[in-house]
């Protein structure tokens, strides 16, 4: 266990300061969209019934709170993708508040680019929560894509809530 932690942290240094949980890399396609919440929820929405918040936990998260059937599904940015493309994603989820069966963080593909026309369902990074914060990833390759959008979804007991942070997609 020793060297496993050992070579846990060279990962988190060798990736730059802080990478574990810091969504800023410029290869991140949601590194200007807000993927960190340091000061507010702006472009990240939730589906009638359930609602998103500005969380100053933890330097700033997305606090998302399920509706009246323990559902919970948000809207986040629409960035430009490529066809035929590898990419990955992985965002960091905790439970805030209640019973939380399942998470995803779904990404659809779109033939124009602003997420509107011909989408079709790319990837996941899927998950039970927990509520200590734990990483979800996921990959996925892109058919004729030229926009995305990530759908963070979640199932539970009536009245739970999620915290996320560090949403990520990029190539690779
Ligand atoms: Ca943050």
């Amino acid at each position: 266990m020793r060297f496993l932690a050992a070579f846990v942290l060279l990962g988190t240094f060798g990736s730059g300061p802080a990478a574990a949980a810091d969504c800023r890399d410029p290869a991140n396609l949601l590194a200007q969209q807000n993927c960190g919440f340091d000061k507010d929820a702006k472009g990240w929405t939730a589906v009638p019934g359930a609602s998103v918040s500005h969380d100053v936990a933890d330097r700033g998260v997305l606090k998302a709170a399920a509706d009246s059937q323990g559902s919970l599904t948000i809207n986040g940015p629409c960035v430009a993708a490529q066809g035929k493309t590898g990419y990955h994603i992985s965002a960091r989820l905790r439970v805030a508040a209640g019973t939380v069966y399942f998470c995803s963080v779904n990404v659809f593909q779109y033939s124009d680019d602003r997420c509107s026309q011909g989408q079709e369902p790319l990837g996941s990074a899927p998950g039970p929560p927990a509520t200590a914060w734990a990483t979800v990833t996921g990959s996925a390759t892109t058919g004729v894509a030229r926009s995305v959008q990530v759908q963070p979804v979640c199932s539970g007991q009536p009245g739970f809530a999620v915290q996320f942070d560090d949403f990520v997609f990029g190539k690779g």
